[in-house]
């Protein structure tokens, strides 16, 4: 935690570090007098600490934060092809660098954006309760009416996501599956104003946030389409030694968000799947039971595992769905919870929901994902377009690999 004046007896600020905002602005009307007016679109990713910034405010009352934005690595080179540079990391180097450097002390993060191996000496102090984690339909406006089911054949599905081109190829063969770059503002701006998509598939949770909830045309059922590891849910990192902003982060951390991610991060860490894997999960949790299911996919769809499995969840406490403990009970453990912050008396939760992960991955290694996400990875690395994911896997046409924009 730091300090304004360098002590702790003034007002304390807590510093939040945050990719800048794209600030692109909406035009109100074209003449000279009402561009004045424009209202700024904030980026996903601003908008996202703003929610986590407005919860802590909430919590901490006494403590003002205080948004620090930087533009990163990859937001300056969006057009950059991705072999390059070739660098995972390159949405959130320069917020790692703030956060190890301490000029900031906390950052927030769309948590399927998060490797789950964090690096050295960083945690996940809070995971925040989870918005909705389906994949969504927004239609172009001239298909309103359409769903996935009844586009014509041959419609154009922007997604540069291998997740959802693989299980969509399976359920709808005649769609054809294109990447679409940019971040949501600029996704949306492609798919309406130009020919190009009949309709994107984007994570409710983006939507949402951004306030486009109302050109959700279709949201996808696992039957359809399975979520990302960790899809909805936001993460604060922080320091794993700085204690107290590890304690102030507690009040934010929700129960159910906590077990299930934790459950499909101990899986993904396990089938070695990096976030271009053609991974995805659906986590059911009850009041005493954590529902699990996983499944591979080879890029083109035509090969598909999934499984199901539970673990009880036994509640001490059933009526408080809070990690709130102390402050001076917060107790870090990073290693066995795929970067989780541990506290005392939901420890036993977390290594409950670890292990039925870990559990799932087994059973799915054995019936044949490692030869599948094997198989995906080389077909990824023999720099096949992944961002045309409806492209076969087996045809190469040499075509580099571009930058993957993140949205966050
Ligand atoms: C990751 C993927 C995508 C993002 C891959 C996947 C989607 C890329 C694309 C790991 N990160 O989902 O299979 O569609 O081209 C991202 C989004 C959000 C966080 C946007 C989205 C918002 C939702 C959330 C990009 N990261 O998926 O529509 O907070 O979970």
């Amino acid at each position: 935690m730091a300090s304004s004046n360098g002590n702790h007896t003034g007002a304390t600020t807590i510093r939040i570090g945050s990719r800048e905002s794209e600030m692109q602005y909406t035009v109100i009307a074209p003449t000279q007098e009402q561009v004045s007016s424009v209202s700024p679109t904030l980026s996903l990713a601003l908008k996202q600490t703003h929610i986590v910034r407005d919860a802590l405010q909430k919590a901490h009352p006494h403590l003002k934060f205080e948004i620090i934005t930087m533009k990163t690595h990859g937001d300056k080179i969006l057009n950059v092809a991705l072999s390059k540079i070739g660098s995972k990391s390159l949405f959130t180097k320069e917020l790692e660098i703030a956060l190890e450097e301490k000029h900031v002390d906390i950052v927030v993060h769309s948590l399927k954006d998060l490797p789950t191996t964090l690096p050295e000496g960083r945690v996940i102090g809070a995971v925040c309760e989870r918005e909705d984690p389906r994949d969504v339909v927004i239609m172009h406006p001239k298909h309103l009416e359409a769903s996935l089911a009844t586009l014509p054949k041959g419609s154009v599905i922007g997604t540069s996501s291998v997740r959802r081109a693989a299980q969509l190829k399976r359920k709808f063969p005649d769609l054809v599956f294109e990447s679409v770059r940019g971040n949501l503002n600029t996704r949306l701006r492609k798919l309406e104003e130009g020919d190009t998509y009949h309709a994107l598939i984007l994570a409710a949770a983006g939507v949402m946030r951004m306030g486009w909830e109302d050109k959700i045309s279709q949201y996808l059922e696992e039957d359809t389409c399975m979520y990302a590891v960790g899809q909805g849910a936001l993460a604060v990192e922080c320091r794993e030694d700085d204690s107290s902003t590890v304690a102030l982060l507690s009040p934010l951390g929700h129960l159910n968000t906590t077990v299930a991610v934790i459950a499909e991060r101990a899986l993904m860490c396990t089938l070695e799947g990096g976030c271009s894997a053609p991974v995805a999960v659906h986590t059911k949790v009850t009041e005493d039971q954590l529902n699990l299911q996983g499944g591979v996919w080879s890029l083109d769809g035509s090969e598909e595992l999934r499984h199901t499995m539970s673990t009880p969840l036994a509640e001490p406490d059933s009526s408080s769905d809070s990690l709130e403990q102390p402050v001076k009970m917060a107790k870090v453990s990073t290693t066995p919870y795929t970067g989780v912050v541990s506290r005392q008396g939901l420890d036993h939760f977390m290594s409950q929901a670890h292990n039925l992960g870990v559990n799932l991955a087994k059973h799915l290694l054995s019936a044949g994902a490692d030869r599948i996400l094997q198989a995906a990875k080389e077909q990824n690395n023999a720099n096949l377009p992944s961002n045309n994911p409806n492209l076969p896997p087996s045809s190469s046409n040499g075509q580099k690999k571009e930058v993957e924009v993140n949205d966050s």
